[in-house]
């Protein structure tokens, strides 16, 4: 099985099944393409995704969209615990999913994932703020009520967690105010070794993508 994504530093739709693949140490080969490459226009031309990352390919299936990807990587590695146990759990664990994959679009549009940037001071506009404390009160539901087996939103490791890891490296470029919760909701993704792992990849990149890069002063995180 392999996963294409784009670049580390940028990609936050490629961070999510990557996270879930490299949290769990998954047997799946990473393939990354950099965003704007001729390689990359070359490698998904015949390939229906649109032209879009990330794409898992196993055998002659072609899966696209990042939670379609979890979930496919959720079947065939049961293992991996993907989705909580109880029906319940896994029914909000896919809503707040399914959220994240269709929302958040001031959030998204205010804060470009941007791993190797810190912008000190940057003013957050209101609609990414309104994005924020929605996000703040999905991680506190999820911490109250499902998530005493562990740190993480379910407890365990979930595919909820992956879909989120780029919000917590989109609050991780700008001062943010959150609340104890999701502070240390942000730690444990920060603190996590996959995280380190992806942060490692994105170091060493240099390539520029303009869309994602704000118009604010900004110091290197590394
Ligand atoms: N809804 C898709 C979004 C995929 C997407 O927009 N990927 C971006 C990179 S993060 C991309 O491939 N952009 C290149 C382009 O749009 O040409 C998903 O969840 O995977």
């Amino acid at each position: 099985m392999k996963l294409i994504i784009g670049d580390y530093n940028y990609s936050s739709w490629s961070m999510r099944p990557w996270m879930f693949v490299r949290h769990n140490k998954l047997d799946v080969h990473i393939e990354r393409l950099m965003f704007e490459s001729d390689e990359l226009k070359q490698r998904m031309k015949g390939g229906f995704s649109n032209g879009k990352v990330p794409v898992l390919i196993d055998g002659d299936l072609e899966v696209w969209d990042s939670i379609a990807i979890l979930e496919y990587l959720n079947e065939k590695y049961p293992h991996a615990g993907g989705l909580p146990i109880s029906a319940e759990a896994r029914a909000l664990a896919r809503s707040i999913c399914a959220e994240m994959h269709s929302s958040f679009q001031g959030l998204r549009n205010d804060i470009p994932m941007n791993c190797r940037r810190f912008f000190p001071g940057y003013v957050i506009g209101e609609q990414a703020k309104k994005d924020i404390n929605r996000i703040q009160q999905l991680w506190c539901y999820c911490r109250k009520n499902y998530g005493q087996s562990g740190p993480w939103l379910f407890g365990e490791f979930t595919i909820a967690d992956a879909m989120y890891a780029p919000v917590v490296m989109r609050f991780r470029s700008v001062d943010v105010e959150l609340n104890d919760v999701s502070q240390a909701y942000c730690e444990t993704m920060n603190q996590c070794d996959a995280v380190a792992e992806w942060l490692d990849h994105a170091r060493l990149e240099d390539h520029l993508f303009d869309e994602d890069e704000l118009d604010w002063p900004s110091r290197l995180l590394w």
